[in-house]
């Protein structure tokens, strides 16, 4: 066992003895460990990635609120096993934060959710409950009392991922606007720029809200139980003010491709309709009661919006030299670019069928 992990879990309030910690899922921004003991529960244990996560403070406050108000709520609505449908994060034991920070790293410890299962892809039956819960979630965190802060400032704001795209470009940190591909797929996206950039003018006039969002609905980021119910949705850091594209879009641009999101082979990348169907069902079931014409009208170009952004933000830091998202060889943010460009591709195909369901 790590004897620094093993430190930094000792300053949380944990009960049980630990016997082992492994790394545990597939995040691309923090490290993530599993805190196996002898105890009733295991924990999680996350170093917060400070460069990505400037205010950890504020982040955490985010997390403190939302798990505290869905805990109520739950609480209120007679719900039972709790402790598996939210997190919940241990104090440290001097400071009685949520945390743990010498200055250089940020961790925290919440505990271990029992019996529950992530995939990195799912059946339409299983998009429907995911569309179900995030329409919940999003609906729960409608009254919350607390104000929240944006964990990374216009984390989703496409207008600043296209000048952020725009600036790798003119750095060319890394000399890869060499490459003929990169640049035929930087011209592209800038074709299509003005409007995938149409949520923040809605915003401007005044026409679309911004609302607590989870913003970053990846598949893998819900835990289901064995009958395939979501139990709980997890990493939170990202929860802010955001419009709802953004937990529509983002669930499908995982859960919609049929093929993986760094799919090097492009045949296997296409947007899944089935899926698009029965999430957009289940996500009406529980949204659709709070959502405007317009954010119900754009729930289409949100299916676009994702696969789009992220292949601006995969190419951005491919240009950069891979500063942000981890990779597993290089040439990785290229690869991943590529698929997620090839998703974009066939959901704007898909746009009008996916209009027609929705007014159906
Ligand atoms: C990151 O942390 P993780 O792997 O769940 C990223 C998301 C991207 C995603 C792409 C804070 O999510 O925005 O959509 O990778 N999170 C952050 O897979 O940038
Ligand atoms: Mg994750």
């Amino acid at each position: 066992m790590d004897a620094k992990l093993e430190q930094i879990v000792s300053r949380f309030a944990l009960e049980g003895r630990v016997t082992d910690i492994r790394p545990l899922g597939n995040g691309l921004i923090n490290d993530t460990f599993r805190v196996v003991t002898d105890g009733p529960d295991d924990f999680v244990l996350q170093r917060i990635n400070q460069g990505i996560f400037r205010d950890v403070d504020l982040l955490q406050h985010n997390i403190d609120c939302v798990t505290r108000h869905i805990r109520r709520k739950l609480e209120m609505a007679g719900e039972r096993d709790i402790d598996r449908k939210v997190l919940r994060f241990l104090p440290e034991k001097t400071t009685g934060k949520s945390y743990w920070t010498d200055g250089k790293e940020w961790w925290r410890v919440s505990v271990f959710i029992r019996d529950a299962i992530t995939y990195e892809a799912v059946t339409p039956e299983y998009a429907g409950y995911a569309g179900v819960a995030f329409g919940r979630f999003e609906a729960m965190l409608a009254d919350i009392p607390d104000q929240l802060g944006e964990t990374i400032p216009d984390f989703h704001n496409m207008e600043l991922r296209a000048r952020q795209l725009r600036d790798a470009v003119a750095a060319d940190a890394a000399g890869r606007m060499a490459d003929p591909e990169v640049r035929a797929l930087v011209d592209q996206m800038f074709a299509c720029e003005a409007e995938m950039c149409k949520a923040e003018r809605m915003h401007r006039e005044g026409v679309l809200p911004k609302r607590i969002c989870h913003c970053d609905t990846k598949v893998n980021n819900m835990l289901f139980d064995r009958d395939g119910q979501i139990l709980c949705v997890i990493d939170l850091d990202t929860v802010m003010p955001s419009f709802v594209f953004s937990d529509f879009g983002d669930f499908l641009r995982t859960a919609a491709n049929t093929g993986a999101e760094d799919d090097p082979d492009l045949d296997k990348v296409n947007f899944n309709m089935e899926i698009f169907r029965a999430f957009a069902k289940g996500y009406l079931s529980t949204a659709g009661a709070f959502l405007t014409p317009p954010e119900r009208e754009n729930l289409p170009f949100a299916a676009m919006l994702f696969p789009y952004m992220q292949a601006v933000r995969f190419l951005t830091d491919h240009i950069n030299g891979d500063t942000y998202y981890k990779i597993k060889y290089p040439g990785h943010n290229l690869v991943r670019t590529r698929a997620q460009w090839k998703l974009f591709l066939s959901a704007s195909e898909k746009r009008e069928e996916m209009a027609l369901f929705l007014q159906g």
